[in-house]
Formats: structure tokens, sequence, C-alpha cells
């Protein structure tokens, strides 16, 4: 498993640290984030589990995806968590016994799937598994397309926050605020057994996350008409630019499956067209989230406004202005590395709270990503480092304060050894 010259990988002690950290949470089918905090399988986590496996060992990276594809509803999302059988109830809230639906939960997460299965298969894990993959891909991209388009335009809404993967962003404090949580059943929150409160969202926050994951539990998780119930529904630029990128990456697996492509290149235009025209909040000058409840854009300077650089149509002079910002002392610490969540600038940043304001290992990578991909080769670089530097000081955490790089969160966190293991590897 740990690298050696002659195997090509590189041996530096952070890679080994990385290797030894997705070992150690791997259950036997699949990774779990953390074995404290998170001990089942999450849905963007495996795609970017599955990233990091694809350096060490391609068969389990194939094994990542397919488990959690394994847990795929018949209408085609994918859970944001299957739930491992043998982990006891309360070690994680809400659990099986809430979603009440077999061992997963009933909300979805950021489509990176598609994106995941082509890396995974560049690096050995063999045709039959593009194969295998492909059809429940592009369920997933069905899925999303028939049941999530609230506005008939292309996009795809979120019904919770937590379908965002950026769960307590400040950019869901408004849609969240109008939210009633009063009729919300009593529960206990299973996070703090295992993380500081400090780091972790508040309790009213809790209350509505609750609340909305029972409401659509309630409705046994039909979406039908969106827009006349979901107390929540907001059409977030990450999870969009994700989906465009996913159907990109679509394509890519058809074309080497003998499938046809065209569906998928119509879908990406399609998305691509609706995230320039109605993502794009013109008074701010700036990608927002749109908020189907309120009908207006969310204003907040959120990380989630930087992402439309995966979309590798973007125009030239919108990847200018993404990528000034992304480097503007908005999200960038002069004396710190990385980008941070939230804008640093504002009056409610928090550099150590879950999602409202430190460094992230996965929305570095991501951003990196879409910065290569436009030619901008020296921004992704400064943020791959970024990465590291954060990793050397704070070890493998879930998320970081990126003036200091101390760790936050969940220690040896899956993602960040994955996301770590793939820069190293480049
Ligand atoms: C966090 O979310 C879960 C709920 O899904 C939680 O706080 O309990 C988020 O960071 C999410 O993006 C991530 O997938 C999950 C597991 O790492 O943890």
């Amino acid at each position: 498993m740990t690298g050696s010259p002659s195997s090509g990988h590189p041996v530096t002690p952070l890679a080994d640290a990385a290797r030894a950290i997705l070992a150690a949470n791997w259950t036997g089918r699949s990774t779990v984030p953390s074995r404290t905090l998170y001990p089942h399988q999450w849905s963007w986590d495996a795609a970017f589990n599955a990233i990091g496996w694809s350096h060490v060992d391609p068969a389990r990276a194939a094994q990542e995806l397919e488990s959690l594809l394994g847990a795929q509803w018949d209408d085609g999302r994918i859970p944001h968590i299957a739930f491992h059988a043998g982990v006891p109830e309360e070690a994680y809230f809400p659990g099986p016994a809430f979603w009440r639906h077999g061992a997963t939960s009933g909300i979805t997460q950021p489509p990176v799937h598609p994106v995941a299965a082509l890396e995974v298969a560049r690096r050995g894990a063999g045709p039959a598994f593009l194969e295998r993959v492909y059809p429940r891909l592009a369920a997933q991209h069905d899925y999303l397309a028939r049941s999530r388009d609230a506005r008939g335009a292309g996009l795809a809404a979120i019904v919770h926050p937590w379908e965002s993967g950026l769960d307590n962003a400040p950019a869901w404090d408004e849609p969240l605020a109008a939210v009633d949580a009063s009729g919300v059943s009593p529960y206990r929150r299973r996070d703090l057994d295992h993380a500081d409160p400090a780091d972790r969202p508040s309790d009213a926050a809790y209350d509505r996350y609750v609340l909305l994951a029972e409401r659509y539990r309630e409705r046994g998780y039909e979406d039908g008409d969106l827009r006349a119930w979901s107390p929540f529904l907001v059409e977030d630029p990450l999870f969009n630019a994700l989906y465009l990128a996913g159907a990109h990456a679509l394509a890519e697996i058809a074309a080497r499956v003998g499938a046809d492509p065209a569906p998928h290149r119509a879908a990406a235009e399609r998305i691509h067209a609706a995230l320039v025209d109605r993502l794009w909040d013109e008074e701010h000058g700036r990608f927002a989230p749109y908020d189907l409840v309120a009908e207006r854009f969310v204003d907040r300077r959120s990380i989630v406004s930087l992402a439309p650089l995966l979309d590798p149509d973007l125009p030239a002079e919108r990847v200018d202005r993404l990528a000034s910002e992304l480097a503007s002392e908005h999200f960038w610490d002069p004396d710190g590395a990385g980008v941070t969540s939230y804008d640093r600038l504002a009056g409610d940043f928090e550099p150590r709270r879950y999602w409202r304001g430190p460094a992230w290992a996965n929305t570095n990578w991501l951003l990196a990503r879409g910065l290569r991909a436009h030619g901008r080769g020296d921004l992704a670089a400064r943020l791959d480092e970024a990465t590291l530097w954060l990793v050397e000081r704070g070890g493998f955490c879930e998320y970081f304060d990126a003036r200091t790089g101390e760790g936050h969160g969940s220690r040896d966190f899956s993602w960040t050894a994955a996301l770590v293991l793939d820069i190293l590897e480049r």
C-alpha cells in the first residue's frame, strides 16, 4: 500500500499518512468520512474518496462508487447517506430510524459522481467498470432533470441545506430563517458527542434541518410540485456547476461505452445556459443562489458563487471575474492559505465554524480543477499548495482556519486525505 520509488507513487510522509487514513477508514466495501463523526458512507464524499483510492487501489476506487450506487433509489436519486448495517442508531443522527427508507437517507447531494467515475476509469478500473456504472449515473441525472427542475429551465433545485454539501453556509441563513421550525419533533443531536459545539451548526439551524427532512419524509420523498410544498427551495451555483460537469463527464463516458453521448451534450448545453442566465445576479455582479421561495437571489458573498469556474464554457470575462474574486481579500488571506468558504470581510465570518468561514480541501480542489480547465494553472497551483500547507499545519482535518492552518471538525478525515493524494500524484 505504501508508495515506493519503484511503484511510481509519492513517498512523502504526507502521502504515506494520506494512504494510511484512507486504509483506516475503509470498511471493506466503502470509506467512512470519519470513524467518529460520520460512521456511514456519504454521497459526495464517496466521489472524492474514490478519486483518492484510484491512486492507491483502482479496484477499491471502483468498489467505493459501486457501493454507493448500490444504495441508489428506483427513481434514480443517489441518497446523501448509505447507512452501514451494524452501526448503532445512536452513532449518527439522523440515522436510518429517522429516514425510514431502509438503509438510506431520503435527500441527495452534489452530483459529482460522473466526474469521479471518469477519474477512476482513467487510472485503470477498466472499461467494464464504466459499462456497469454508466446507466446508474445517467439515471441520477435523469432524476434531477425530471424531479428537481423547479423553474423548468434546466437547473436542479435543492430542498434541504444538506443537499448542498455546504450545510451550514451563511448562504442558507435567509432561506432557512423563513422556515417555521416550531413543529419539529423532539430529537437528540449526536454530532456534539464527537465535535466541539464551536465548530458545528447552532441548535436553531438543526431544528430547521430536522423539520425540513421530516416534511419531505411525510410526503414519502415525493418531489411533485416543489414550489407548492417545499419550505426550502434553492438553486445553488455549486450544485448546478457539478451537475453540469457531470453532464459533460457522462457524455464522455457514453462515448466510451458505445452509448449515445448526444443527450448528455444537450443536457450540458441546457444547464450551462440556465446557469449563466438564471444564476447570475446582475446587481452584485456575481453568481448567486436563487431562493425560489422568496423569489430572489441570496445576497451573500459565499464560495458557492465561485463554483461556475467548473463550467468549461464559462465566458472568459466571467472566468476573469471569478478568478479575481477568488484571489481577492474576500476569500484569500494574504498571510494564510486556501479559499475561505465565506467572505473573510463579512461581519459574520467565523474562521472555525463548519462551512461559515474555514477552508476545506474539497472546495480548494474543485476550484483548482475549474481554474486549470480555463488555463489558470497558476492560481490552481496556489490552491493546491494551500491545501498542502493547511494539512502540514493542521493534520488531515475536516476543515481549517485559513489564517493559521489550525484544523477543526473531525480528524483523519477521508476526503482531505483522498484529495491530498490526488494533488501529490499530479
Ligand atoms: C457534513 O454533513 C453532514 C450531513 O450530511 C453532517 O454535518 O452531519 C457536510 O460537510 C457534508 O458536505 C459531508 O458530505 C458530510 C460527511 O463528510 O458532513
